[in-house]
């Protein structure tokens, strides 16, 4: 029952009509803003189901991706940290996080402005923080959280996300405590070497963005091998849509920040 799986609380915001103006990696198609907000409606029904409150923060047109709110801040047992998204059109979007997350913490720091960091990049596990330096985490970013981090006794492992993948956790994800879900490649690159990992089958390395919320395993529809997979290892898997986040390449956990408040 530890701190990185078990959440109390989480914090969404609604996707908007503006995402159709999503970042993306590879054109696939412009995301259809109704069926979004369906599929927001079951994402946000799985984490209650799961036992966590939800609170819903409006549409933020302005920001086309500002659904994947998980980019913009980190919420962490001591407190939270107001991050710095490295996407441009991103950045402004953390400036109300820390009017938002003074709610439910006593303690909401910044990294400031000299580097870029974003929750994507972030992995949060009993034992410490792994970063992963990307086209959206710079290492002054990294070193920006490791010192707001410093006095929380928290341990910050800095890596190098691999070429050509967005996110560190668009190619791994927790499942329990101690373990890992992770591709093929993420697994074989020495990582996650004090961990237990899951390898994803072959073909589905999209379900690598897990989540562990509550006893509970959140993966994307669609990957049946996986599901199989993640069951057979003893867990039980919730599917959820997300086929239009997907299309502006985003995942399970970047559609929430999941926590326990200290307030
Ligand atoms: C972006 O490129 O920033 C968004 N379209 C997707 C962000 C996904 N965030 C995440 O996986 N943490």
């Amino acid at each position: 029952m530890g701190h990185s799986s078990h959440f109390s609380n989480a914090i969404v915001r609604l996707p908007g009509k503006s995402i159709a103006g999503g970042l993306r990696a590879h054109n696939v198609g412009d995301p259809d803003p109704a069926r979004f907000v369906d599929q927001h409606g079951h994402y946000v029904q799985a984490l209650e189901e799961a036992g966590v409150h939800v609170d819903i923060l409006p549409a933020w047109e302005q920001f086309p991706d500002s659904v994947f709110i998980e980019d913009s801040a980190l919420c962490l047992p001591a407190g939270a940290v107001i991050l710095r998204p490295g996407a441009t059109t991103r950045t402004g979007e953390s400036a109300v996080m820390a009017d938002v997350l003074s709610s439910y913490f006593g303690d909401v720091r910044s990294v400031g402005e000299d580097g870029f960091i974003e929750g994507g990049d972030i992995m949060v596990t009993e034992s410490e923080i792994i970063v992963g330096l990307s086209e959206r985490t710079d290492a002054a970013g990294a070193k920006a959280l490791q010192d707001c981090l410093n006095d929380w006794g928290l341990a910050v492992r800095i890596l190098q996300t691999q070429p050509g993948v967005l996110h560190f956790k668009t190619a791994c994800g927790l499942v329990d405590d101690e373990t890992i879900v992770a591709t093929k490649s993420m697994a074989a690159a020495g990582f996650f070497n004090t961990y237990k990992t899951l390898v994803l089958p072959e073909g589905e390395e999209a379900a690598a963005n897990a989540i562990a919320v509550n006893g509970k395993v959140l993966i994307p529809e669609g990957f049946p091998k996986t599901a199989e997979l993640i069951t057979r290892a003893g867990y039980s898997v919730v599917q959820v849509a997300i086929s239009e986040a997907a299309k502006v390449d985003g995942g399970l956990s970047c559609m929430s920040l999941r926590f326990t408040p200290t307030l």
